[in-house]
């Protein structure tokens, strides 16, 4: 089946409806031609792919010392992904994004003191160059977090530039003899005093994580040097590189300086020529408007946050108003594997928690997310609804996988506790039930690896007779899929739907589930390539969703 959008004269409205909907949809048409410069066809594997973020202290203990190893994730592999696409008893994952790994005293890694060694508490070298051999016979990519804007305040080159003006890495960092009293981007210190001299360093974080002065040439080679030891030495296919908004400071521009762009631009070149088929992905916690200055030619992809946020706000207001506009921002600006919607990270409350306990608010949530466009994220534990709120290590709790003593996690004592509900929360509670939010999610991860429009299509917004449903198509050159989610906490009957013109070809389509119990049902689309009045499912339950293939009939 082919889409009529190229050839339809566009100023056909069947209706204003219609005409509103289509200053939506425009983009859509032309967009092939709105992608920004192309990237070599580097990512292959993004296509239908959803990758899991892990942090690795909290996933799997191997040795009953309480916390979590490289061995223990290398034991955990088949969970994730068990390289056989005939089982379903993994969850599909196909590649990892592993919080940092290199060496560091803080007990989240994000302040590096060695950024060519393996954290002393996670294995050796060794150990994992094995877990990323055993993620690769599985079909799971491994990304590292690179963490560039600071190092720890424990790094021998902080420690040797704070003692001695004199040393060659004193233009690492960044000094001043008296205190700017800047504050930083959320009002708080960044300049520290020394411990040695009456003098103060630049950290935008935290005295314990001193910015690395990337003016200075030196800086950016070694931060060459660490992404080539990983991708070549450790055998990486990629990065998340952590706070890249706060490269270079410029005056009083503490992120997003026009500094920052350029040399986030150099290193990305630099990944590329080290391994093309490398991927980096970059957190800028911002505005969509401020991510989308970090395209074309900089990092391969970013963390839709506000995505993110409007998921969970609409599943929390029950309202579907203002989550399709933010979508449509990333579409007609990035093809999907340069952008990556998520419901929350290690740095925020978790799903569950942040919708009042209620799972199956985070079913809905989940089930939006998987079948939106992008790269989607799913933080480890989000699969089986694990609960955590501030302060951080809560967030980041160990792993559930069984009811019994350290909840599988360890047979010794954990880092940290783990949350209260492990005994009912588990991964061994919902691998056997088909009803739990695991088995939702296995669902929805493998649908997405399979179903190219899914995978890959383009969302068309579809508008729906109640404020308080969310519906789009999802489309390519094959196949068409709609997704409607009831956000609401009531049933909803006979919710119709409708569509601009010149979203599929005119004729006759079944419409048969895919996700979720309905009935199945039949459209028909008009000359124009619209359709509406279209009842897809007669009775939308409560906070549930539906995906359903339209499939012409012949
Ligand atoms: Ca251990
Ligand atoms: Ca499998
Ligand atoms: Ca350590
Ligand atoms: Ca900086």
């Amino acid at each position: 089946m082919t889409h009529p959008t190229a050839r339809l004269p566009l100023r056909q409205f069947a209706c204003p409806l219609a005409a509103a909907l289509l200053t939506l949809a425009t983009p859509f048409v032309h967009h092939a031609s709105a992608q920004p410069v192309a990237r070599p066809a580097a990512a292959a594997w993004t296509k239908g792919a959803v990758c899991y973020e892990i942090f690795v202290r909290s996933f799997r203990d191997s040795d009953g010392d309480g916390i979590g190893d490289l061995n223990g994730l290398t034991q955990s592999l088949d969970y994730i992904n068990d390289g056989d696409p005939r089982t379903t008893t993994d969850l599909g994952a196909r590649c990892v994004w592993l919080m940092p790994v290199a060496e560091s005293p803080s007990y989240h890694g994000y302040d590096v003191s060695n950024y060519f060694r393996v954290e002393p508490d996670y294995g050796t070298s060794a150990d994992f160059r094995r877990m990323v051999s055993a993620a690769h016979r599985r079909g799971i990519k491994v990304l590292v977090d690179l963490v560039l804007n600071h190092a720890s305040s424990e790094h021998p080159y902080f420690k040797e530039a704070l003692r001695d003006t004199a040393s060659r890495y004193r233009d690492w960092f960044r000094w001043s003899a008296t205190n700017p009293k800047t504050k930083g981007p959320w009002g708080q210190e960044v300049w520290h005093k020394s411990s040695v001299r009456d003098e103060y360093f630049y950290g935008v974080f935290w005295s314990g994580m001193p910015d690395l002065n990337y003016e200075h040439a030196p800086v950016r080679r070694e931060a060459d040097r660490v992404a080539r030891f990983w991708l070549r030495e450790m055998g990486v296919d990629g990065f998340r590189l952590d706070a890249v908004s706060f490269l270079i400071e410029s005056g009083d521009t503490l992120s997003h300086s026009r500094r920052t762009h350029e040399v986030l631009r150099d290193f990305a070149s630099g990944v590329r020529r080290a391994s093309s088929k490398a991927f980096t992905i970059g957190e800028v916690w911002d505005s969509t408007g401020t991510i989308l200055s970090y395209y074309p030619d900089q990092l391969d992809a970013y963390f839709a946050f506000p995505v993110s946020d409007g998921i969970l706000d609409a599943v929390r207001t029950g309202s579907a108003k203002t989550l399709l506009p933010e979508l449509l921002r990333y579409q007609r600006a990035l093809p999907p594997d340069r952008w990556s919607p998520f419901l929350r990270n290690h740095d925020q409350t978790r799903t569950v928690t942040a919708l009042g306990g209620d799972t199956a608010r985070a079913r809905l949530a989940a089930s939006i997310l998987l079948t939106l466009p992008g790269l989607p994220f799913v933080y480890y534990g989000e699969e089986i609804g694990m609960t955590g709120d501030k302060p951080d290590e809560m967030l980041r709790t160990p792993m559930q996988w069984t009811a019994g003593a350290g909840g599988g996690f360890t047979r010794g004592t954990p880092w940290e506790p783990l949350q209260k509900d492990a005994s009912v929360v588990n991964v061994a509670a919902q691998q056997s039930d088909s009803g739990s939010l695991l088995s939702m999610y296995k669902r929805l991860i493998r649908l997405r690896a399979t179903n190219s429009a899914l995978a890959s299509g383009e969302l068309v917004p579809v508008r729906a007779s109640s404020d308080a449903v969310l519906a789009y198509l999802r489309r390519d050159a094959r196949r068409t899929v709609l997704v409607v989610s009831n956000l609401g906490t009531t049933p909803l009957d006979r919710v119709v739907l409708a569509s601009a013109v010149g979203v599929l070809s005119p004729g006759r389509y079944d419409a048969r589930s895919l996700f979720g119990a309905a009935p199945g049902a039949e459209l028909t689309v008009s000359v124009d390539g619209h359709f509406d009045g279209f009842v897809a499912v007669p009775t939308l339950g409560p906070m549930q969703t539906y995906v359903l293939a339209l499939t012409p009939v012949r």
